[in-house]
């Protein structure tokens, strides 16, 4: 790829350190000890594990960036003005079934910007990473959004509710969106990590993605792969995407307009 920075280079030796124990731990998913947040939410020691390997690693190099990260929460860094969103395994449901299908995600983000991001999937070593400005890559290959223009010819990724997490009536109201996607375009697809699906949206491999109730650390490298990848990323309404917001809608830019009308509509 072009040029890449140093913080992008941090964030990489980073990702690829903390992989090593993350593998052995996948291989070895069956003795995993599992603890659940919650009805199907889990989280494992290698969470905790793949988070504290990759602050140490940021932390070495960068020693004064904060950070925002998915079991740690806050920590405040003498630069006010920089930080890390980290969440180190996107897919931890994937991770604890033995699918391998999840990924690290770690975004950079200087004065409220997102400037970096990275997905990497440690099984299948798809590394997906873009800056500002610098276009969007998987492994050493120039990333683009779909050409696709048809809503007929589109395959759109989502995420599903589930038990623990949304209330009946985001229940009732993803039933609808996925009615009326589903009688539009070539298929939906739900692979189950937030952070991958923005990266295949990046990659061109889906046409589109929307999910709600997601965290900022679940799509904050997502974002920046698929705005340098061409895409456009809002809200669920089209509104600018507030990372907080937790709802998200994306797509390439032929595609992006009828996605998020064919969604409202349903919601109506
Ligand atoms: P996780 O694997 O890090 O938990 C699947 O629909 C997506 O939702 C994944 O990116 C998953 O991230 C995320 N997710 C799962 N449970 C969640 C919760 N309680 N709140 C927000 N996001 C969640
Ligand atoms: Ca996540």
């Amino acid at each position: 790829m072009a040029l890449r920075s140093p913080n992008l280079n941090v964030m990489i030796r980073a990702a690829r350190e903390a992989s090593i124990k993350l593998k052995r731990d996948y291989g070895e998913v069956d003795q995993l000890q599992v603890s659940k947040k919650g009805p199907a939410d889990y989280v494992t020691a290698a969470d905790i594990r793949t988070e504290k390997i990759l602050r140490g690693e940021l932390t070495k190099a960068r020693p004064d960036y904060g950070f925002l990260m998915e079991e740690a929460g806050i920590v405040e860094g003498t630069d006010p003005d920089r930080r890390w969103i980290i969440d180190p395994i996107d897919g931890t449901t994937n991770f604890v079934h033995g699918i391998a299908h999840f990924a690290m995600s770690i975004a950079l983000q200087e004065h409220g910007r997102i400037t970096a991001g990275i997905v990497f999937n440690p099984i299948s070593e798809e590394l997906f990473c873009a800056e500002l400005g610098q276009g969007a890559y998987l492994n050493d290959r120039r990333i683009r959004v779909s050409s696709r223009g048809a809503m007929d010819n589109a395959v759109f990724a989502t995420g599903i509710p589930f038990l623990g997490r949304g209330s009946e009536g985001d229940h009732q109201t993803f039933l609808k969106e996925m009615g009326a996607v589903m009688a539009v375009s070539s298929g939906i697809r739900r692979f189950g990590s937030a952070a991958l699906d923005l990266a295949f949206v990046a990659a061109g491999r889906y046409d589109g993605f929307w999910e709600t109730g997601l965290q900022p650390w679940d799509i904050a490298a997502g974002v920046i792969l698929v705005r340098e990848a061409g895409g456009l990323v809002t809200d669920i309404q089209g509104r600018d995407l507030r990372l907080e917001a937790g709802s998200i809608l994306t797509a390439n830019r032929n595609l992006h307009q009828p996605l998020g009308q064919t969604l409202r509509q349903a919601r109506k």
